[in-house]
């Protein structure tokens, strides 16, 4: 998956899990990272982990202002955005009957419309450069149907067909738009949770033992990041270990 020197990568929900070891990998193939986080203080010591010339800025994905103050940031601090990854998300654990709509827009506010504001907005800089890598941290639940999480599903569900249309309005630019629906991962949110408990049931359904960690889910989020995947867009690559086998 080639070198990412001379690239910057923003990476959202970056300071643990999934979007902590997509931030150290690019980062050991020479890109500089932006870990976007809310939690300010642990993407500092994500982004210090990681070294020069990565840095953090604090976002909330779902906030159309505070999406702009961090593009606003990027733009004055690394002057370009070549890759965006959209990882950022709440991962709930509520039964169907159990949630109101506030609950519902409360989902649908970060995993939804957290990925269009933080496209929309970074897009507008890479249209300008003809070049762009978005990649979207769907899940394979939207293949599954998993229980406890309606909200989250549907809004993968819109991950996965916004990725796919705007894959179609921003191919014209030598952007690509791509997906990767990984399933149980063992990131800090979901050992944190009662998600810990699905474990035995997903690994006794994945073609491949064992647990996934974040680390096997990074390398391909980064493939399609890569100026390699190139003639690859509007796709939703399943890393799973084979559980939905989709
Ligand atoms: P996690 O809960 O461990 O980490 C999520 C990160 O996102 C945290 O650092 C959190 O502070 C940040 N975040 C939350 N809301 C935010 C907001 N509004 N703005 C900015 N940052 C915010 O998550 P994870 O398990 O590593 O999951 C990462 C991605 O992978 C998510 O999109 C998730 O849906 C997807 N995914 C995870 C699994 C899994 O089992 N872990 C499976 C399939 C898909
Ligand atoms: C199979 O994306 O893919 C639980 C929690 N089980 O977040 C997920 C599976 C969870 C998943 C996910």
């Amino acid at each position: 998956m080639g070198s990412f020197t001379g690239r910057t990568a923003i990476v959202t929900g970056a300071a643990q899990g999934i979007g902590a070891a997509v931030a150290r990998l690019l980062a050991a193939r020479g890109a500089q990272v932006v870990v976007a986080d809310i939690n300010e203080k642990g993407g500092a010591e994500l982004a210090a982990g990681l070294g020069d010339p990565s840095y953090a800025v604090g976002v909330d994905v779902g906030d159309e202002a505070s999406v702009a103050a961090l593009h606003e940031q990027v733009i004055s601090r690394s002057g370009q955005i070549d890759v965006l990854v959209n990882n950022a998300a709440l991962v709930p654990f509520t039964a169907w009957d159990d949630i109101d709509f506030a609950e519902w827009r409360r989902i649908m506010r970060v995993d939804l419309d957290g990925v269009y504001l933080m496209c929309r907005a970074s897009s507008a800089r890479m249209r300008e450069r003809g070049y762009g890598r978005i990649v979207n941290l769907a899940s394979n639940t939207f293949f599954a149907g998993t229980p406890n999480m309606a909200a989250y599903v549907a809004a993968k569900g819109g991950v996965i067909g916004f990725t796919r249309a705007l894959a179609t309005e921003l191919g014209g630019y030598g952007i690509t738009v791509n997906a990767v629906s990984p399933g149980l991962t063992a990131s800090e949110g979901v050992l944190g949770s009662a998600h810990a408990g699905g474990f035995d049931f997903v690994t006794s359904m994945q073609a491949l033992k064992g647990r996934a960690t974040p680390d096997v889910i990074a390398p391909a989020v980064v493939f399609l990041a890569s100026e390699e995947a190139g003639w690859i867009t509007g796709s939703t690559v399943n890393a799973d270990g084979g559980h939905v086998r989709h």
